[in-house]
């Protein structure tokens, strides 16, 4: 009884010096959009929106996506609460940040565009996801885009919050005839941009306002303090 006992307190001793298991917050926005994205023209468009990340240590499980919609400082160019959208975790399985290559989606949350034009990033929980080197966060709504000849805002608005006051030249775009777009074949159905553009080099430089955010995988030393529990009640 005593080994029990004196395991446990062990474990509790070590659990409890153990440090808090901080969160990672992927970004590179500085959290005030200037002009929004959306597709076309022609409008109505769909318009699929990505930023690329590198997995930092300590952030290697994802477990929330966050997208900021629309902006407060566009005019007429403005994101449309209610609007239906998908928001996406994918890996880039060749890690070079392109995602012409590689991409592989892994997280699909279906839900609303929410929040749009006030700089406020929405949270999308997703199961805990693995990541590891490069990976994208994004967003694809259909039926978006502002015709400047005719003044005219399509359905669904600009979804997708840019920052323009800086540029990582991580950020990506892709657009479509409306209800085009295949989240499994981006590239192949972007038949308007006609494959994903990165922004930068398009000579729209700025940061695609599209988070995530990653905690550390299950300590080892709390899975081996678990195993030492189990052992020593196994004594009893
Ligand atoms: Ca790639
Ligand atoms: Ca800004």
């Amino acid at each position: 009884m005593k080994s029990i006992l004196g395991t446990l307190a062990m474990c509790f001793a070590l659990g409890a010096a153990l440090p808090a298991q901080a969160a990672v917050l992927y970004s590179t926005d500085d959290g005030v959009g200037e002009l929004p994205g959306g597709g076309g023209p022609p409008i109505p468009a769909d318009i699929w929106w990505a930023q690329s990340f590198d997995t930092a240590a300590g952030g290697t499980v994802i477990t929330d996506l966050q997208v900021a919609f629309g902006s407060a400082l566009a005019g007429q160019r403005v994101g449309v609460n209610g609007a239906p959208v998908q928001v996406f975790l994918y890996d880039d399985s060749d890690n070079d940040g392109d995602p012409n290559t590689g991409l592989v989606r892994l997280q699909t949350v279906s839900s609303t565009v929410q929040s749009a034009n006030t700089n406020t990033f929405v949270n999308f929980a997703i199961p805990p996801t693995a990541v590891s080197g490069k990976f994208f966060v994004a967003a694809l709504v259909s039926d978006t885009g502002f015709d400047a000849s005719t003044g005219t805002l399509a359905p669904n608005g600009m979804p997708a919050g840019f920052d323009q006051s800086s540029s990582a030249g991580t950020s990506w775009v892709a657009d479509s005839s409306s209800g085009n777009i295949d989240p499994d074949n981006v590239p192949g159905t972007a038949n308007l941009s006609g494959s994903i553009i990165n922004l930068a080099t398009f000579g729209l430089p700025g940061n695609l306002m599209l988070r995530a955010v990653g905690v550390p995988e299950p300590s080892t030393i709390l899975l081996l303090l678990a195993g030492a529990s189990v052992l020593g009640l196994r004594r009893r």
